[in-house]
């Protein structure tokens, strides 16, 4: 039995035999309302926390419920799995089949909603089991708030696999995941042609790290604990190497907390794609300490085009930054081809009115091509949480729905205020844009460094991947980037002329093409931008569809 899951030895009476329903929490969700949905917590990455002061320029896409997806893939029990559906939906999926087992995914944010489905399936499958997983069930006495039958905290395959009988140490089955979904930018839609979008790949959860405030890493066993699905390059290899066939795809978003901490497995997926002569690209989650332990070489040969990476500040405690200087790291990746995505946290204890302003432009100051602002945060269910409840400074009236890290702080914290945390915040990301301009064109500047550094790179896999990205950007980017360039002409000046640069740049490497790209497709993008502007201004959200997907279902 799973200490932390004292359910985790019952089964279910009909064991693979019963219908299971998964579901996320239902939509819409950029929006004010009594469940718990918040406008400014749209289901989206970007908008949500990296480019929301962006307008147009933003970066948006969805993402799937990866976790209930690897759970589906992962029983054999004949299963439905209901993503982002309507309450309509939801109810209609409970009453037109008979499910023993309904299974609610949700993060603390979302109790609200979990609170009102599980009314639901009490009143409208009163004979079904129901089994409420994922990080909500970090709220201390969530037993007390919502009427479920089990509360599975931590790893949810193998509780899941326990429950219906399975054998829960068989290997894991990855499922095909395309990372994003209608993916926008300048007010179009992306077009999704097979391949064009990343696949995701999930090697483990959780991380061994265990920093204070870190909600991923304590709800998975907290430090030096967490749970790999795969241990080995090899199992990784070929896992991408199917998705690569099946989906078309040569780049893959690795939904690891820190995947370059895990070297031997990193460099076995190295040797097999250098092996098999795999140009792939990877986007991953790594800590500065972890990425130093690598030489550029090294990272550029496997393929990581994407770093995500926490700078917090100069002053900062935590272990993972022990050592490096992010804002030379930063610098030195993005030389070398690699889009850095910069995280920073705002209101760390040490952070005063005085002085957090200019530790906002030292974050700044690292220019990567996107960055993230969060609230320092003391969420339920991690160490920080602890200290600060026996401290007696977490704020009382604070509904979960509003403990995110992008609206306001839930404690007292020394010297900054709950109002003027929200206007440091908002600050930070606005500073950002208006100082380094657009991620778009940011992440151009980074991918014409790494064409010019590596076109003549003796490995023809990197080559390959470079010009790869140096195709993008002469057609597709370069009229982005004439649009950018005019949209700023009458905000600001500077990062106009700078945008400005860089064309001239991309079309003295490339040509006529570049140059037609840009007059002919630059034009239409700055209407569609503008007209988003327009959009926006009036109110405008995005929500992700409804998938509903069957497994192991008998078709009568
Ligand atoms: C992809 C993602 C998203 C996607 C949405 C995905 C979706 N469809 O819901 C987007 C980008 C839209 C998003 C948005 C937000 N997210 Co988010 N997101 C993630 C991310 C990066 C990956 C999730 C994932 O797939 N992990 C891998 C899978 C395998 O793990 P898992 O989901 O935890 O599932 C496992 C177990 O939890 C369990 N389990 C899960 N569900 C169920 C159900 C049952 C029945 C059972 C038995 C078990 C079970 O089993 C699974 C396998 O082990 C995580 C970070 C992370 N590393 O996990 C953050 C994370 C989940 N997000 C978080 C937050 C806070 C947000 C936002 C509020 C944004 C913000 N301000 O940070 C918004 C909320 C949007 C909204 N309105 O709901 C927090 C949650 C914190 C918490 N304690 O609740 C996380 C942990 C990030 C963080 N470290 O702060 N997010
Ligand atoms: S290194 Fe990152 S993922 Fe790991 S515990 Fe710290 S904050 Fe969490």
């Amino acid at each position: 039995m799973n200490p932390q899951n004292p359910s985790s030895s019952i089964t279910h009476p009909r064991g693979t035999r019963a219908r299971v329903l998964l579901s996320s929490v239902f939509g819409p969700y950029a929006q004010d309302d009594e469940f718990g949905s918040r406008a400014i917590n749209p289901m989206e990455l970007y908008h949500n926390q990296v480019t929301r002061a962006q307008g147009a320029f933003s970066l948006r896409m969805f993402h799937r419920s990866w976790g209930i997806m690897m759970i589906q893939s992962n029983i054999s029990a004949p299963c439905t799995l209901l993503d982002f559906p309507t309450r309509e939906a939801f109810a209609r999926e409970l009453t037109s089949h008979e499910y023993e087992i309904v299974g609610i995914s949700s993060i603390i944010v979302n109790i609200g909603k979990v609170r009102e489905m599980c009314r639901m399936v009490r009143k409208l499958s009163p004979h079904s089991t129901i089994i409420v997983g994922g990080h909500v069930t970090a709220i201390p006495g969530i037993e007390h708030m919502v009427d479920a039958d089990h509360y599975v905290r931590g790893e949810g395959i193998s509780w899941m696999r326990r429950y219906l009988g399975e054998d829960d140490s068989a290997p894991i089955k990855h499922p095909a995941i395309v990372s994003g979904i209608q993916t926008r930018a300048m007010g179009m839609r992306l077009p999704e042609r097979r391949g064009s979008t990343a696949a995701t790949i999930i090697p483990s959860v959780g991380c061994p790290m265990g920093c204070s405030f870190c909600t991923t890493s304590s709800f998975f066993g907290g430090k030096g604990n967490f749970h790999n699905f795969y241990e080995t390059g090899d199992e990784l290899f070929d896992i991408m190497e199917g998705f690569e066939t099946s989906l078309g795809v040569q780049t893959f978003f690795i939904m690891d907390e820190n995947f370059l901490l895990h070297r031997k497995r990193a460099l076995q997926l190295l040797e097999r794609m250098k092996a098999g002569r795999k140009s792939w690209g990877m986007a991953v989650f790594a800590s500065a300490n972890a990425i130093k332990s690598y030489s550029m070489q090294e990272l550029v040969e496997l393929g990581i085009s994407w770093v995500w990476m926490g700078l917090e500040s100069p002053h900062s405690v935590y272990s993972k930054l022990k050592g490096t200087d992010t804002r030379e790291l930063t610098h030195e990746m993005r030389s070398h081809g690699i889009r850095v995505q910069g995280s920073t946290i705002i209101g760390l204890e040490h952070h005063t009115p005085a002085n957090i302003t200019g530790e906002i432009e030292h974050a700044c100051s690292h220019e990567t091509d996107f960055h993230q602002f969060m609230l320092y945060t003391p969420v339920p269910g991690t160490p920080l949480y602890r200290e600060m409840k026996d401290q007696g400074r977490l704020l009382d009236a604070v509904d979960f729905a509003d403990i995110h890290g992008q609206f306001k702080f839930n404690f007292q914290h020394a010297a900054i205020s709950r109002e003027d945390s929200k206007r440091f915040l908002d600050w930070a990301f606005w500073h950002d844009f208006e100082a380094n301009g657009p991620s778009l064109y940011r992440m151009c500047q980074t991918m014409l460094q790494g064409w010019r550094r590596y076109r003549d790179y003796p490995d023809p896999r990197v080559r390959e991947r470079f010009e790869r990205e140096m195709q993008k950007l002469r057609t597709g980017y370069n009229a982005a980037l004439w649009a950018m360039e005019h949209q700023f002409r009458s905000v600001n000046r500077s990062v106009s002329e700078k945008i400005q640069a860089l064309r001239k740049e991309v079309e003295s490497e490339s040509g006529f093409f570049a140059r037609l790209s840009a007059r002919a497709v630059g034009p239409l993008l700055l209407w569609t931008s503008r007209r988003e502007e327009r959009r926006l201004a009036k109110g405008k959200t995005y929500e992700p569809p409804t998938f509903l997907e069957r497994t192991n279902w008998a078709s009568t």
